[in-house]
């Protein structure tokens, strides 16, 4: 049998950074929403969590970057609602911040989640923050908590 690395117990000590977008704050805010009691379940209170607002998902990489940077965190949430308008305006927010977030994680060393909803419309997004396909805020804090407690017990 293969040897597992184990998943290591949460710290409860340890902090982590949510960044999000106003851009479709009727829906960032779910997230966040989702997000935030996610962490709270598992052990991490209000106080361990900062929180730091842009004004669109475009914006997230720079502030998640530095606060990555900090090594204040044992992760960095990104929050955001991209949905497609008349033009392809959303493929290059998608493109851009995806493959930056990702970057920028590897760049750190510190998970960074991709918590950006990249929708066709209002209504996937209102079905993904909360509806009837769940919160992905949530399950982008609940993958955070995973990779924070996984990169403890990493070589
Ligand atoms: C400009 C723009 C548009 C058209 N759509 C969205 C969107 O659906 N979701 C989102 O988070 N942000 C959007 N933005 C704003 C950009 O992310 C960014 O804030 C501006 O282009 C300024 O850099």
């Amino acid at each position: 049998m293969p040897n597992i690395i184990a998943i290591a117990e949460l710290d409860p000590n340890n902090r982590f950074a949510i960044v999000v977008a106003r851009w479709n704050e009727n829906i960032t805010r779910k997230l966040l929403d989702g997000a935030v009691k996610t962490l709270n379940e598992q052990g991490i209170a209000d106080e361990s969590i900062d929180v730091a607002w842009v004004p669109g998902s475009m914006e997230l990489p720079l502030v998640a970057k530095r606060l990555a940077a900090s090594q204040r965190y044992a992760a960095v949430i990104c929050l955001g609602a991209v949905i497609r308008g008349e033009t392809t305006h959303d493929q290059h927010i998608n493109r851009a911040v995806s493959l930056a977030i990702t970057q920028i994680s590897l760049d750190t060393n510190i998970p960074v989640l991709f918590g950006v909803l990249t929708c066709e419309t209002m209504e996937q997004a209102l079905n993904r923050a909360g509806g009837r396909v769940g919160n992905k805020g949530a399950e982008c804090a609940e993958a955070a908590v995973q990779m924070a407690a996984l990169l403890k017990n990493l070589p």
